[in-house]
């Protein structure tokens, strides 16, 4: 940066609203929490069971997403402070389905003075139904309050997000020990989302994409393919194939006896890595035979908090650039 640029940017207070999916904080709040995420519809007692039961099952007194997103703030926000010291950032949480909601933390900003801020979620590829949705709402208020904020859209391509993922994969590739690394098949996965965003010529499985081919090129991977993971029953199709699917045909093709998942939308350990991977296909591959491991989660993982504190300086920075 120019010695000019410091300049104009010095002492700014920039607030950054990091949002994320957000989690229940006590098997007791799963059912306001279901709710939540079902536009104030109940769930029925069986879906409720159903969840519950998957929480219980993951859940070892703290709730995982919690005290990853806390974490993921606070490292944020000294990453920022540390790299540009010229100016000064203050993280708030704003969650999609849980307290503090991403609207909570746009007011905290604006109680506090903040009059600029930037927002940033903890997804790196966008979809109008879920970065899209998240920005939509904190905008809203944001407006309604007089503060003026702008957005990161996506970030699937940082070369730091690529090389933090790469390294995960190397590292696990090491754990199928005895079997010849070019014979393991890794299969990136995200969380599906309704086949409807497909009319809407959404970014969202391009930007999946693109990161699943540059970690594989990053990392050497020959013999890689693309699986969803996690769909809801909502009673409209999904986007397919899912993980389990794509085991099963594996298995019946006869291609691979060892998978590695890789979940690229995914930043943090939370229920759809540690229950929806680590349980439900774990068993599955067991069932089949296959031999199943899973890259570790970025969480607080330094080259992503570098890829969070660039775009995020990016974005607030862009005009003097
Ligand atoms: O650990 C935790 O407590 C929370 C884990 C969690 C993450 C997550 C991320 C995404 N979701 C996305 C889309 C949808 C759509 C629906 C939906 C439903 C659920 C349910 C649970 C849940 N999601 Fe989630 N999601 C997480 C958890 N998700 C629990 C409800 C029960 C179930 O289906 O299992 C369907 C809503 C509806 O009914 O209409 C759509 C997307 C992401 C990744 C991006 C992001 O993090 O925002 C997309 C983590």
């Amino acid at each position: 940066m120019s010695d000019q640029s410091i300049h104009r940017t010095s002492g700014r207070k920039v607030g950054v609203l990091v949002m994320s999916y957000g989690t229940p904080e006590s098997i007791e709040q799963v059912e306001a929490y279901y709710t939540h995420i079902r536009r104030g519809n109940p769930p029925s007692p069986e879906q409720l069971k159903d969840l519950t039961d998957r929480y219980e099952a993951i859940v070892g007194g703290v709730f995982p997403l919690r005290e990853n997103t806390d974490k993921q703030v606070k490292a944020l926000e000294t990453k920022l402070n540390e790299t540009y010291p010229h100016a000064s950032f203050v993280c708030y949480q704003g969650l999609k389905h849980a307290s503090p909601f991403i609207e909570d933390g746009v007011e905290r900003m604006a109680a506090d003075g903040i009059t600029e801020a930037v927002g940033v979620v903890l997804a790196p590829h966008y979809s109008i139904m879920s970065v899209g949705g998240y920005i939509k709402r904190a905008q809203e208020k944001a407006s309604e309050l007089g503060l003026k904020m702008s957005f990161v859209r996506s970030y699937h391509l940082h070369p730091k997000l690529i090389e933090a993922l790469a390294i995960r994969v190397e590292e696990a590739l090491s754990r199928f020990e005895g079997a010849d690394k070019d014979k393991v098949l890794v299969l990136f996965t995200a969380h599906s989302l309704p086949e409807k965003i497909l009319e809407m010529k959404d970014p969202y499985p391009e930007q999946l994409l693109e990161t699943s081919r540059a970690v594989a090129e990053r990392a050497g991977i020959a013999r890689w393919q693309f699986g969803w993971q996690s769909a809801g029953q909502t009673g409209v199709p999904w986007l397919g194939p899912d993980l389990l699917d794509v085991l099963r045909t594996v298995k019946q093709e006869n291609r691979a006896e060892h998978v590695l998942v890789c979940p690229v939308g995914f930043v943090s350990d939370h229920l759809e890595v540690l229950y929806d991977l680590d349980i439900e296909a774990q068993h599955t591959a067991r069932e089949l035979g296959i031999h199943l491991e899973r890259t570790r989660s970025l969480n607080t993982d330094p080259l992503y908090m570098e890829t969070l504190s660039d775009v995020v300086y990016a974005q607030a920075f862009a005009e003097e650039r």
